[in-house]
């Protein structure tokens, strides 16, 4: 069988603002339909947050997943994958409440703490209709995103008793020696599925040599045991998931990693950059996976 890429689009996130981009999906409605657009695209996977209803701030809360879990399940078999990273601000019980309650066949694990630093956005972006805004961006000079041992093991436990798989987001190498203690101990379970992170201040870079980097040590760490996907941060989404897909990785863009679609340019939509990335993909002769071939290759339980 020919090896089938898995695209994720993670549709909103809790990184972007809704000043930022007329096209980042805000509402209920926004962002189940931003999904629903990137699944019709070919995206396998979407990879969900939410955000409070009146001025667009992440939020957690499980009544505001709610009816998006609802449209995007009548409308599509995409694989949905709710993040237990939620905002880099928010306590890690406060991240932890959706994937406790809805119990999804997939959910994101960050795999180590960082600083998180999304204040070189105030270069780019001064206007804000919400001071929320401007106080997330600010706030990042001095902020460190917590994911300790005890919460990882706290997040994997709630996963592992529910049927819970996850995307173990590793944004420097070393998360993939966190993620192979874990998978050592028997918490984390293969096949593990690896969402590399590059080009976040507080993380790896971006350059080519860092994604072999990132390649080399996971395959020494976690042998055949694994499913490799990239995430290229902003301008690095589509040339990092094109080498990488060329390396044989799965890959993730949305508007949550990335709100261009080229150089100066808002992407208009997931979808969007879903098409995009496909029609790369199909040029170099790679196939996609559909939602229940992304569960098989995943192993999850649908
Ligand atoms: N925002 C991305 C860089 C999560 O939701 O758990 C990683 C992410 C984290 O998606
Ligand atoms: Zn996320």
């Amino acid at each position: 069988m020919p090896r089938k890429v898995i695209i994720t689009s993670a549709v909103t996130g809790a990184i972007h603002t809704p000043s930022m981009s007329p096209h980042l999906p805000v509402s209920p409605t926004e962002i189940a339909e931003a999904a629903i657009g990137a699944a019709e695209a070919g995206a396998a996977v979407v990879h969900m947050h939410a955000r409070h209803p009146v001025d667009g701030r992440p939020s957690q809360d499980p009544e505001h997943f709610v009816p998006i879990l609802e449209q995007i399940k009548a409308h599509t078999t995409a694989v949905v994958n709710i993040t237990t990273g939620g905002s880099p601000h928010m306590t890690v019980e406060e991240r932890m409440r959706p994937v406790s309650e809805f119990k999804p066949e997939l959910a994101s694990l960050n795999m180590g703490s960082m600083n998180f630093g999304l204040y070189p956005m105030l270069q780019r972006f001064t206007e804000f209709e919400h001071d929320w805004e401007r106080q997330h961006l600010e706030g990042s000079r001095d902020l460190v995103f917590k994911n300790t041992f005890a919460d990882i093991e706290t997040i994997l436990g709630i996963g592992n008793g529910n049927g819970t798989r996850f995307e173990f987001e590793c944004y420097d190498i070393s998360h993939l020696n966190n993620l192979a203690h874990f998978h050592g101990r028997g918490l984390a379970k293969g096949p593990l599925f690896v969402q590399s992170v590059f080009g976040l201040l507080g993380g790896i870079g971006a350059h080519p040599e860092d994604l072999m980097h990132m390649r080399r040590t996971a395959d020494r760490l976690l042998g055949d045991d694994y499913q490799w996907s990239i995430l290229g941060a902003g301008r690095n989404q589509l040339p990092l998931a094109t080498i990488g897909a060329a390396m044989g990785s799965h890959v993730r863009v949305g508007l949550e990693d990335s709100l261009w679609i080229g150089p100066g340019e808002l992407a208009e939509s997931n979808a969007q950059q879903v098409t995009r990335i496909r029609t790369i993909l199909e040029a170099l002769g790679l196939e996609i996976a559909a939602p229940d071939e992304a569960r098989e290759i995943l192993q999850l339980k649908g």
